[in-house]
């Protein structure tokens, strides 16, 4: 028993410093492996109460894959691998263990060989004007399965469906979302919505915190967001709140037994991969996990170097029986950073504000009030989003970019909403900057951020998929600029940093 709460506390503590820290998309290329298996590699990870009008009885999903892309990145441009299976996990039992199951799987065509060009070439007039254009020369088409946890109970949901291009340019994809974008959103026959495809990658953040914690800033503004004018491939369903839960109902309240949804995305390679004397390939055996993400940043900042490879392949049902990561959680290297970098006192461990924070969930208390991500617990820790479906979604114009932290129960981290801020989320929870910490959430620990706070490309569409169209290759990335230096009277410097 004993053995089973350390265990417990270990993950818990995974989970906890997970969110705690930034990263890039908050996690993308963040294990030796996967750094090297980009389409197979998950980038983020959202669940949240749909937004759009008239949508009120659903719940938004949002697995982004394939991290950083540069859309100029032709002739081929960047499209779902063929050979991953790409998938969207629930638990709602609080066990680890996937109850629900949405799964994609990809298929790439080809209309003309004999051109030297690839996604896109002149089979007709050389404009791609809508998603069956002949001169879309290397259409995807994928298949949505649903399973209530075992593959063999699959259900197939929809098959067929169209990816849209990539933005390649004016001349090429006109129009782009008109066209290719808002097409490629599908009616499911539950109700739902799905889509599958390059959008703009909304994920903000200053990466320049990797440098030692080297911020620009540490405001609201004044820093550069790293993404700014890349991509990232998304797959997005909207299902009915009631496809999720336990029960299968749409929770009583915010307090139910069966509000609480664990949320995580995972993609999954064939054991063998054969090459042959042509060139061609031949991928065979069983799919095995070779990815995950369920919180933003845990394999990146709380996970040793050593383990991130396997923290990969694991379900969060083991999650709390690795116990070389419980020191790391309870004690967060990146605490111990802050407090070096910037002069400031941090609570001492064992930071059981941080197991609650991110790892078990918090339960209604007079902070947060009816706000509630707990589940009925097996008391063993399971990473993942922790999603209250029966908390009302915020208005778009009325979200606060920092969530509960903000005093807003419907943002991170309760589930995650694309516009979260988590990267200061992370850094002040660390930093101890929140009210279960009153001892040190005092500025600058409750202020702490990487001065970037949304995303420059705009706002979300008020409509599903949410994110935006993505930025059209035939021109300079927008990020390609002088960047400011940084100015030396915020916080203090970092010039002893020699850790
Ligand atoms: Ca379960
Ligand atoms: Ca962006
Ligand atoms: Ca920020």
């Amino acid at each position: 028993m004993k053995k089973q709460l350390i265990s417990g506390i270990a993950g818990l503590a995974i989970l906890l410093s997970s969110s705690a820290i930034p990263a890039i998309a908050s996690s993308h290329a963040e294990a030796p492996l996967i750094s090297m298996d980009r389409f197979a590699d998950n980038t983020d990870t959202y669940a949240f109460r749909s937004v759009e009008p008239g949508r009120a009885g659903f719940v938004t999903l949002i697995a982004n894959y394939i991290p950083l892309q540069e859309p100029s990145g032709g002739p081929q441009y960047f499209r779902f691998d063929d050979t991953v299976r790409y998938e969207i996990k629930i638990d709602n039992t609080g066990d680890g263990q996937e109850d629900v199951v949405y799964e994609f799987e990809f298929v790439t065509t080809r209309v003309n060989n004999n051109t030297v060009l690839g996604q896109s070439t002149v089979n007709q007039d050389g404009v791609i004007g809508s998603l069956t254009d002949p001169d879309y020369n290397i259409p995807q088409t994928y298949r949505v399965r649903r399973s209530t946890g075992k593959e063999e109970r699959a259900v197939v949901l929809a098959s067929g469906l169209r990816t849209p291009p990539a933005n390649i340019g004016p001349r090429v994809t006109p129009n782009y979302e008109a066209n290719l974008g808002q097409p490629a959103v599908y009616n499911l026959p539950n109700g739902g919505k799905v889509f599958a495809g390059n959008r703009d990658e909304y994920f903000y953040i200053d990466l320049g915190v990797f440098d030692a914690l080297n911020l620009r800033s540490v405001g609201m503004s004044g820093g550069i967001d790293s993404t700014k004018g890349y991509n990232v491939s998304t797959i997005a369903i909207e299902v009915p709140m009631q496809e999720l839960t336990r029960t299968g109902a749409v929770p009583a309240s915010p307090t139910a037994p069966d509000a609480v949804v664990g949320v995580w995305a995972t993609a999954s390679r064939r054991t063998t991969r054969v090459i042959q004397p042509d060139g061609s390939r031949i991928e065979a055996g069983d799919f095995r996990q070779v990815s995950r993400l369920g919180n933003p940043l845990v394999n990146e900042v709380v996970i040793p170097l050593g383990l991130k490879d396997a923290f990969n392949s694991l379900s969060p049902f083991s999650d709390g029986t690795i116990p070389q990561v419980v020191q790391a959680v309870t004690d967060p290297e990146l605490a111990r950073l802050l407090a070096a970098v910037y002069g400031i006192t941090v609570p001492p461990p064992p930071r059981n504000d941080l197991v609650s924070i991110f790892a078990t969930g918090i339960p209604v208390n007079p902070i947060t009030g009816p706000n509630y991500t707990t589940f009925l617990s097996d008391g063993i820790a399971h990473e993942y989003l922790r999603l209250n479906v029966a908390i009302p979604p915020t208005p778009i114009a009325n979200q606060n970019r920092l969530g509960l932290l903000g005093g807003d129960v419907a943002g991170f981290p309760n589930g995650r909403r694309v516009f979260d801020d988590v990267t200061d989320i992370a850094l002040r929870a660390v930093a101890g900057g929140t009210p279960f910490t009153p001892a040190t959430n005092i500025a600058p620990n409750n202020t702490l951020g990487d001065g970037v706070s949304s995303n420059p490309e705009g706002p979300l569409l008020m409509r599903f998929p949410y994110l935006l169209p993505p930025n059209q290759g035939n021109q300079p990335r927008t990020a390609n600029q002088q960047r400011p230096e940084r100015d030396p009277s915020i916080i203090p410097t970092v010039d002893s940093f020699g850790l």
